[in-house]
């Protein structure tokens, strides 16, 4: 007996708007205020990675991890916060990517329930600024969230969230921690772009998701 789809989780940043961007912006100012050089290709490691960890691994790159005392750790990630949220004014409605809205509308008429697993305590921000707030049925809390991706900690919670079981769920997602975070929490895994390793599927962009792809995948 095949199992419905009745719920999907999305990732935030990379999935429902582009704020990697800022992110990218953000960190490098952060990093070169400490003499770390940081450019796009290493921003790709940030992707789906939380605020502190996200630190660690810029100052490890430059073994510069025992630099810092724990204060000056917070203090460098506040700072990198505090500009990030500075460049989220800039967002507005128009910055959904191409097909979410759609895709949304089409499984709520359906009766299926979204949830957003985003590891960023901006998530609501964001949302916010988007004008969506009000579209998904469960927006898991990141500061209750102790693991990064790869871990599937957050997208068991969002499964929980929603009252269902992973079998009933798939999951998009943009970065490689996020689809193994997927993978692990044993739930249908959709990748978008490219370069992306192990997911179920992968679709080049958000334009080409669909309520009848995710449920042709979700049933194989
Ligand atoms: P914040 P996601 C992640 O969001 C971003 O991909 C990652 O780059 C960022 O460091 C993380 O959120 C934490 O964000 O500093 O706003 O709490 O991809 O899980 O939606
Ligand atoms: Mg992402």
């Amino acid at each position: 007996m095949t199992i419905a789809l009745k719920g999907v989780l999305f990732d935030l940043d990379g999935v429902i708007t582009d704020t990697a961007h800022y992110h990218y912006l953000a960190w490098k100012k952060t990093a070169e205020s400490i003499g770390i050089e940081f450019d796009e290709a290493f921003n790709e490691n940030l992707k789906g990675v939380s605020r502190m960890d996200s630190l660690l691994l810029i100052l490890k790159k430059d073994n510069r991890e025992n630099d810092f005392t724990k204060e000056e750790l917070e203090t460098l990630a506040a700072d990198k916060n505090e500009f990030y949220v500075s460049l989220l004014q800039e967002i507005s409605p128009a910055d959904v990517l191409p097909g979410i809205k759609e895709l949304i509308a089409e499984l709520k008429m359906q009766n299926l329930k979204c949830a957003i697993a985003s590891v960023s305590k901006n998530a609501r921000t964001v949302l916010s600024a988007l004008g969506m707030e009000q579209d998904f049925d469960y927006i898991v809390d990141a500061a209750k969230i102790t693991k990064s991706k790869p871990n599937p900690e957050i997208f068991i919670e969002a499964t929980r969230g929603l009252g269902l079981t992973p079998s009933e769920v798939v999951g998009i997602e943009d970065a490689q921690a996020g689809i193994e975070a997927i993978n692990a929490a044993n739930i249908v895994s959709v990748g978008v772009g490219s370069g992306l390793r192990n997911a179920d599927m992968t679709v080049k962009h958000t334009g080409l998701l669909d309520l009848r792809i995710l449920e042709i995948l979700h049933s194989k």
